[in-house]
């Protein structure tokens, strides 16, 4: 299937409770799981309670997929349940944080929503824009030596990570086929990464090499796997879900609509622990439409610099006196960088000049 290429990531808006419908604090929630333990308890004792609305009492949740306005939320012994929204919610997806009653067997109806510490978002046929994931912590980016990289597209990919304030990995995948030399060269053009914080791991589905270092990488989160077309992410995701289609099928029958469609975004419990969220939707997102803050964000390591030119119109070219060249000159940015950072900075403007 083509994928289909999407704009970039909201960072999270601070809606207010009267805006957004019921937002929980920390310390909501703390209570509404002590309410859950009691709950518990008592349908232990066979005394399940259902409050004067016909709906069970409230719990925790974790939304793993939607399937039209129906979500799947998983509670908190694992079992996947069908809710609805309340309509004052807004838009969910998976990875939110939830409470929900249940109304009947496996049904239920969303009630409240936790504040996200991220959102994923793409823009949908008409420009609006759609969440994708929710609370995500990681976004890791797939590289392979073909179809080769380009440094470009890696710093694109990056602007975007640093946009919606999650880490960033860098994943050099099908390392198969690379002899020693050509290891080597690729590996001389990531150092960049390395050195600007962005971990670098090599790996490969067809040789199960690198596997287990990645899960250990994404064990403590939320993630998704991103990068071009080809550059072997469904056959990571394969190798690091073993138990998809069986997944999958738990969902079809929560929604209860036949097969689950795994265009919807859908999160995965990783056996060695962490989440990975997987969204064929998403999985090479494109740079969509960010401000010259959310740029310098993606570039942290010419954040010294800027501003620091002779002109303050500088565009760190051929101009005497440009902090910015000077920087790679003495060799504390590389050049390749700096590069990404102009081009990115001359679209900018392109599209965000007034129209005359
Ligand atoms: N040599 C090699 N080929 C791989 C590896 N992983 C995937 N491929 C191949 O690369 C192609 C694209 O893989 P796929 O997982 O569909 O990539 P996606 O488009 O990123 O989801 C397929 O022909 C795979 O068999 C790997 O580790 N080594
Ligand atoms: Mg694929
Ligand atoms: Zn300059």
């Amino acid at each position: 299937m083509k994928e289909r290429r999407v704009f970039i990531l909201d960072t999270p808006r601070k809606t207010g409770p009267a805006l957004a419908g019921r937002r929980l604090t920390h310390r909501q929630k703390q209570h509404i799981e002590r309410l859950q333990d009691r709950r518990r308890l008592r349908a232990v004792q066979g005394a399940e309670a259902v409050d004067q609305t016909g709906l069970g009492p409230e719990q925790t949740g974790l939304v793993i997929t939607h399937h039209g306005a129906a979500l799947v939320v998983e509670d908190g012994e694992g079992g996947l349940n069908r809710c609805a929204v309340r309509q004052n919610l807004g838009r969910l997806t998976c990875g939110d944080q939830v409470i929900w009653q249940a109304s009947g067997m496996r049904e239920g109806v969303v009630v409240a929503v936790s504040e996200r510490r991220s959102l994923l978002t793409r823009r949908d046929y008409r420009g609006q824009p759609r969440p994708v994931a929710a609370n995500l912590d990681a976004v890791a980016v797939v590289l392979a030596p073909s179809p080769e990289p380009s440094e470009y597209l890696i710093d694109r990919y990056l602007v975007a990570i640093a946009a919606i304030g999650v880490q960033g990995l860098l994943v050099l995948n099908k390392v198969d086929l690379l002899d020693a030399p050509a290891l080597a060269a690729l590996c001389d053009r990531l150092t960049p990464y390395r050195q600007i914080g962005y971990p670098v791991l090599l790996a490969s589905s067809r040789i199960a090499q690198g596997l287990d270092e990645l899960r250990t990488w994404l064990c403590a989160r939320t993630s998704i796997l991103v990068g071009q077309s080809g550059v072997g992410k469904s056959s990571l995701i394969k190798a690091l879900l073993p138990d998809r289609q069986i997944r999958i099928q738990a969902v079809s029958a929560a929604t209860g609509h036949g097969a689950h469609t795994t265009s919807a975004s859908t999160l995965y419990h990783l056996p060695s622990g962490g989440h990975l969220i997987d969204s064929p939707g998403v999985r090479s997102f494109e740079l969509g439409e960010i401000g010259l803050s959310e740029l310098d964000r993606g570039f942290p390591e010419l954040t010294a610099y800027l501003g620091r030119c002779r002109f303050s119109d500088c565009r760190h070219e051929v101009e005497p006196d440009c902090a910015l060249q000077d920087a790679v000159a003495r060799g504390a940015v590389h050049a390749q960088r700096l590069e990404s950072y102009r081009q990115l900075r001359t679209t900018l403007d392109a599209a965000t000049k007034p129209k005359t």
